[in-house]
């Protein structure tokens, strides 16, 4: 093994190496990417086949002068190792450690934070507009993988490009995959650009050897660019880059080093938009990926020898559990069909696509457009299923109240990773989507308390006549199996876990089970709390909840979710409208920051969100409310 990669602290540092050791470097950042994300898990397949791009880019370009976007960020581990992060590298994940996205403030080379797909070209354009108008002249280039490109943010982006700046670099990282196959006309106009890599490579050639002519050189170039225009609809199947303005160049194979640093060197100085389209394969390098790049994709800590996952799960994530209640569902409603905006695999809802391929749409990266999609469909009288984690949702917020709620139409959203998700961090928690969703008129919202109550919502929300949404999270549910039939719960209907005198814990989702637990820590210390399963954020259990106001019974409420406007506030509010505002509210959940990437059990601890902190901040609470009662203080 060489021994490149310890004298790397800053991308300077390559240019003083050679092709033939840059090839070596490739090699020792492949291996401590492997060594590292078996450890800690993340984003390997990704990371893995951008290594001698990223390489090859960071040799040639200048940065931190020219920068680089790194689209979705989860391909930036390399990226993290050879701009100053190779020694925190084994912290990648980690509670107070490297981020696994690129983040802004964690180092100078992160130019623009990532997480959420399709960002880098509106991003890209935005840092040009701003470097011309500066007066600057570094190259901005955006890297973007093929199933991101599917992203619509990414191709109004592309649409914009005209009015814009030049200077600008897209490098399409393609590999056919999203995280599953990417899908898609797009992604088949990619495969015949593949397929007619001699016209490219004749139109670079001929186009870099005029370019050399001096002082012609540049006038030909327009003379060939617009007889090209002529020719290339004809010669090329589609080359919709070029009609968006920008010069094609590729495809280039992604692992040439060589090929690579080239290609980068010629294209340098060019001012005008260019996309070059690279080839690369996911999880290169490392058999395992590049056998199964899906279960790659994100993977947790693993065995390098033999790629097998160090815990594997024992039983059923709440996402496999909604995708087996909706193959029961179903099969005995033919109007039922699930749609997922590239996420078959985390969603669970594969085994239904394998079931029913017919009722399975794949959209790709297009969650707004999986929104009108599903409302599409349910006006002309389908039961749409569109199954999206909660921080991507954010994406359809005017899609929900206008193309479905609006027009009450009888869309299911069903919110997977509802609330923390752990070691993605910030850019993936779903804790927004109460705050944003209860405002909108006609939804319903609801949250199972455990696996075996999200196949009962699920019927709830298919047998109800207008928008709904079942948020659950990410994780197991200790279920080895689903019930085949299941009864729709009434709407509104909260369940009595445990009756109190002195207070009730309003709780959703597993926070029920933790209510319990805090319950059970106050009893010990002489004080009697009920727990309230809410199951419906909307509507609310009003009766019960208004029962135990009027009973001047201090509430608790308790939701993995921001504070505001969240779950506790909705409580609030009902109580107002009943002119029970003055009642002693505490409200605990996520307070008004962005949370940090770590264990789920460290952040809840974090947030206060465990038995034993909120037994303690309930007990706080009523002996204040009862000392101030006792000295005639009303609470305003
Ligand atoms: C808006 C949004 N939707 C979904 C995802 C989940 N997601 C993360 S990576 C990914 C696939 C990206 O594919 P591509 O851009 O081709 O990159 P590759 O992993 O193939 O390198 C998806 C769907 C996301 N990050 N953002």
């Amino acid at each position: 093994m060489s021994n490149y990669l310890k004298k790397i602290n800053s991308p300077a540092d390559l240019k003083r190496l050679s092709v033939a050791e840059l090839s070596l470097l490739a090699e020792e950042i492949r291996e401590e990417i492997i060594r590292v994300v078996s450890r800690t898990g993340g984003h390997l397949a990704s990371s893995l086949g951008v290594v001698e791009l990223t390489l090859a880019m960071y040799y040639v370009f200048d940065l931190p002068h020219d920068k680089v976007i790194w689209d979705v960020g989860h391909q930036a581990y390399a990226h993290k190792i050879l701009t100053g992060r190779r020694e925190g590298f084994s912290t990648l994940r980690q509670y107070g450690g490297l981020s696994g996205f690129p983040k802004i403030e964690e180092s100078p080379y992160d130019f623009f934070g990532t997480g959420h797909a399709s960002t880098s070209l509106s991003a890209m354009l935005g840092m040009a507009v701003a470097r011309d108008h500066e007066g600057r002249h570094e190259k901005i280039i955006a890297c973007i993988g093929d199933g991101s490109l599917t992203g619509g943010l990414a191709l109004e982006a592309l649409n914009q490009r005209a009015n814009v700046a030049g200077n600008i670099l897209v490098v399409l990282n393609a590999n056919e995959m999203a995280i599953s196959p990417s899908v898609g006309e797009l992604s088949h106009h990619l495969n015949r650009l593949i397929s007619a890599p001699a016209y490219n490579r004749l139109k670079h050639e001929i186009e870099l050897a005029i370019r050399k002519i001096p002082s012609i050189g540049l006038r030909m170039v327009d003379v060939t660019h617009r007889l090209e225009d002529a020719l290339k609809h004809l010669i090329t199947p589609g080359g919709i880059f070029e009609d968006f303005g920008y010069r094609y160049f590729g495809p280039v194979d992604g692992h040439n080093l060589g090929s690579l640093i080239k290609i980068f060197n010629n294209i340098k100085n060019m001012d005008d938009p260019i996309l070059l389209h690279v080839l690369t394969k996911k999880g290169k390098g490392y058999p395992p990926a590049e056998k199964n790049p899906e279960g790659f994709h994100g993977p947790g800590a693993f065995d390098i020898k033999t790629g097998e996952a160090l815990s594997p799960k024992k039983t059923l994530s709440y996402s496999q559990v909604f995708g087996k209640a909706l193959i029961s569902l179903a099969e005995k409603n033919r109007k039922i069909v699930a749609v997922t905006a590239a996420m078959a695999s985390g969603t669970g809802l594969v085994p239904f696509a394998k079931r029913f391929p017919n009722r399975f749409f794949d959209v790709g990266i297009a969650e707004g457009h999986a929104l009108t999609f599903s409302a599409g469909m349910a006006a002309l009288g389908l039961k749409p299923v569109a199954a999206i984690y909660s921080t991507f949702l954010q994406r359809g917020f005017d899609q929900i109240v206008h193309d479905i709620c609006l027009q009450n139409l009888p869309v299911v959203m069903a919110v997977d990773r509802a609330g923390l998700v752990g070691e993605d961090g910030p850019t993936h928690h779903g804790v927004f989507d109460i705050g944003f969703l209860r405002i909108i008129p006609n939804i319903i919202i609801m949250q199972p308390k455990d696996g075996r109550e999200l196949p009962a919502l699920l019927a709830t929300a298919l047998s109800h006549p207008g928008p709904s949404v079942l948020r659950y999270p990410r994780g197991e549910t200790g279920l080895h199996w689903v019930k085949p039939s299941f009864s729709p719960i009434p709407v509104g209907r909260a369940e009595i876990i445990r009756k109190g005198s002195n207070g009730v814990i309003w709780a959703i989702g597993e926070m029920v089970g933790t209510a319990a637990q805090a319950a059970e820590l106050l009893q010990a210390r002489g004080l009697d709390f009920g727990v309230v399963n809410a199951r419906f954020i909307k509507p609310l259990d009003h009766e019960l909840l208004l029962e135990a106001g009027r009973q001047g019974k201090m509430i608790v409420t308790l939701a993995e979710h921001a504070l505001s406007g969240g779950f506790g506030t909705a409580i609030w509010e009902c109580l107002d409208e009943a002119g029970l505002g003055g009642l002693q509210i505490l409200r605990l959940g996520i307070p008004d920051q962005f949370i940090q990437h770590g264990p789920i059990p460290r952040l809840r601890q974090d947030c206060g969100l465990t038995p034993e902190i909120i037994a303690k901040q309930v007990e706080e609470r009523f002996i204040l409310e009862k000392s101030e009662d006792a000295a005639g203080f009303t609470p305003g």
